[in-house]
C-alpha cells in the first residue's frame, strides 16, 4: 500500500503492536543520564591500551557481574560472606561469587541479574556458561573504541550523558590535566556537584583548598566565589546541563548555605549559561554504610519544595527524576502546572519492567508525550544494551496500549505519527530540552 493510504487509514489495531514495537525498536536514543565515560578518561583493561587502574571507562564482564545492584542481591542471596569479607576480594574473586551464587546456584530472574542474561546475548556469547573464564577471554581480546563502537550500534544509541563530578578527585585531575581531556561528542558532559548543596559544611574547605574564598555561612562574598567556580567548570566540562542528587530531606524554599548557594548561585549559573538544572531526589546515601556503593536507600520527596522552586524560577528549564514509587503521580502534576519542569527516566528502584510500565502510563496519560520517559543510568558500557533493550519493549507495550485505545475512540494512528512519537520520546525530547 502507498505511504499515503497508510496515512489516510492509518494502522489496523491487530497491526499496531508489531508496528510500535519496529519504530521503537528504530528509534536512536539519546541516553539523558549515565555514568559512563569513553576512552580518552582512562580505562583499567583492553587490547591495544595502557591500563589506567583507575581509569573512569567501566567495560567488560567482571564489571557486569560486579555491578551494585548485584553486589546488594548477593549478599542476600549469601548473607555468610560480609559486606567487607565480600569487599576484601578482587574485582574477578567478586564477580566469581556473584556469578555461581546468582547464576548457576539460583535463577537470575531480578532485573539486575536478568540484565547480564540479556547484555551476554546479545554480544553473542553463552549466558549458561558456568564459569566467567570464556567470556574474560573474548572481552580481553577487545579494544575499548571498538567496543563502545559495537555497543552504541548495538544498543541503538548515538548520545551518551556522562556525570562528570567536580567532587571526584580522580576526575577532576584528567580535566585539569595539561591539555584537558580529549572529547568524543557522542558523550557531552554534566557537572554535577551535590555537595554544593547537600553537605556545604565538606563543600566548602574543598573550595577554599581549589582558591575559592567561601566561609561557613555561604554569605554574599561566597555566593560571588561559588559563580565564579560554576563558570569556570562550565567553561571546562561544556556540560549539556547541570546536576544534583538531593535527599528525601530537602526542603525549599528553606534557610541554610545549601538553599542558598542554590538560589543565588547554582540557579543564575544556569541561567546565565542557557543550562537546564537536574534534580535527582530520595535518595538516602549510606543507609547501609557497609554496603559502600549498594548501601544507598530511599525515601519519599517533598514535592511542594521541587513546585515552589519552579514557581520562583521560571525562566529555569528543572528536569526532575524522583525515586519513590510513592512521588511519580506528583511529579506528573507539578509538571502539568510548571512547563518549566521535566520529568525524566526511571531512577535506579523505579527501573524494573513493573515500575516502568506503571510510571511511563501514568506520565502519557497525564502528560501526553511531553516528557523523557528513561534514561539507563548504565555504569558500565555493555549495560546500554539491556536497559534500553527492556526499557524500549516496555515503552513499546504502553505505547501500543494508548494507540489501541485511540483507534477505539476514533482516532486514526498513522505510522508517520507512531515514528514520531518514537522518535521524540527517545531521543527528540531531550534534544529539545538541552539543545534550546
Ligand atoms: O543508579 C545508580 O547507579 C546510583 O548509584 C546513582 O548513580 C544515582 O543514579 C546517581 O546518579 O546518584
Ligand atoms: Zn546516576
Amino acid at each position: 500500500m502507498a505511504d499515503s493510504q497508510h496515512q489516510a487509514t492509518g494502522v489496523a489495531p491487530e497491526k499496531l503492536a508489531e508496528a510500535v514495537s519496529r519504530a521503537v525498536g528504530a528509534a536512536p536514543v539519546w541516553d539523558l543520564h549515565t555514568h559512563l565515560f569513553p576512552p580518552e578518561f582512562g580505562t583499567p583493561m583492553g587490547r591495544g591500551v595502557t591500563p589506567d587502574p583507575h581509569g573512569l571507562m567501566l567495560w567488560g564482564v567482571d564489571e557486569l557481574v560486579t555491578y551494585h545492584y548485584l553486589i546488594a542481591e548477593v549478599l542476600r542471596e549469601a548473607p555468610e560472606v560480609t559486606p567487607e569479607a565480600f569487599y576484601a576480594r578482587s574485582r574477578s574473586e567478586q564477580a566469581d561469587l556473584i556469578w555461581q551464587k546468582l547464576f548457576v546456584d539460583a535463577t537470575p530472574v531480578s532485573e539486575a541479574c536478568r540484565g547480564v542474561v540479556t547484555t551476554l546475548t546479545k554480544l553473542g556469547l553463552d549466558p549458561n556458561e558456568k564459569s566467567l573464564a570464556g567470556h574474560r577471554r573474548w572481552f580481553a581480546e577487545q579494544t575499548p573504541a571498538g567496543q563502545v563502537d559495537r555497543v552504541l550500534e548495538l544498543a541503538g544509541v548515538d548520545t551518551v550523558t556522562m556525570t562528570n563530578d567536580v567532587f571526584d578527585e580522580n576526575e577532576r585531575g584528567r580535566w585539569l590535566a595539561e591539555g584537558g581531556v580529549a572529547r568524543d561528542p557522542r558523550f557531552p558532559a554534566v557537572l554535577r556537584f551535590d555537595p554544593l548543596v547537600v553537605d556545604w559544611p565538606a563543600a566548602a574547605p574543598r573550595l577554599r583548598d581549589w582558591g575559592y574564598a567561601v566561609d561557613a555561612q555561604a554569605s554574599a562574598g561566597s555566593i560571588d566565589a561559588v559563580r565564579r567556580f560554576l563558570g569556570e567548570w562550565i567553561g571546562r566540562m561544556k556540560p549539556v546541563y547541570c546536576a544534583m542528587s538531593l535527599p528525601p530531606e530537602w526542603r525549599y524554599p528553606a534557610d541554610g548555605p545549601g538553599n542558598r548557594v542554590l538560589a543565588e548561585a547554582i540557579v543564575p549559573a544556569c541561567s546565565e549559561h542557557g543550562l537546564p538544572l537536574a534534580l535527582m531526589i530520595g535518595v538516602t546515601r549510606g543507609v547501609n554504610p557497609a554496603l559502600r556503593q549498594a548501601g544507598d536507600g530511599i525515601g519519599v520527596t517533598h514535592v511542594d519544595s521541587l513546585a515552589a522552586l519552579c514557581r520562583d524560577f521560571p525562566q529555569q528549564r528543572i528536569m526532575a527524576t524522583l525515586l519513590a514509587r510513592e512521588n511519580q503521580h506528583a511529579l506528573a502534576v507539578a509538571a502539568r502546572k510548571f512547563s518549566n519542569l521535566t520529568p525524566f527516566g526511571c531512577w535506579w528502584f523505579i527501573n524494573t519492567p513493573s515500575l516502568i510500565e506503571e510510571t511511563t502510563r501514568m506520565r502519557l496519560e497525564l502528560l501526553g508525550p511531553t516528557f523523557v520517559p528513561q534514561h539507563s543510568d548504565a555504569r558500565v558500557l555493555e549495560q546500554l544494551l539491556y536497559k534500553w533493550d527492556h526499557s524500549r519493549a516496555v515503552l513499546a507495550k504502553v505505547l501500543t496500549d494508548k494507540y489501541q485505545d485511540l483507534a477505539a475512540a476514533g482516532w486514526r494512528v498513522t505510522p508517520a505519527a507512531i515514528e514520531r512519537d518514537a522518535n521524540r520520546l527517545l531521543r527528540g525530547n531531550v534534544a529539545t530540552l538541552l539543545e534550546q
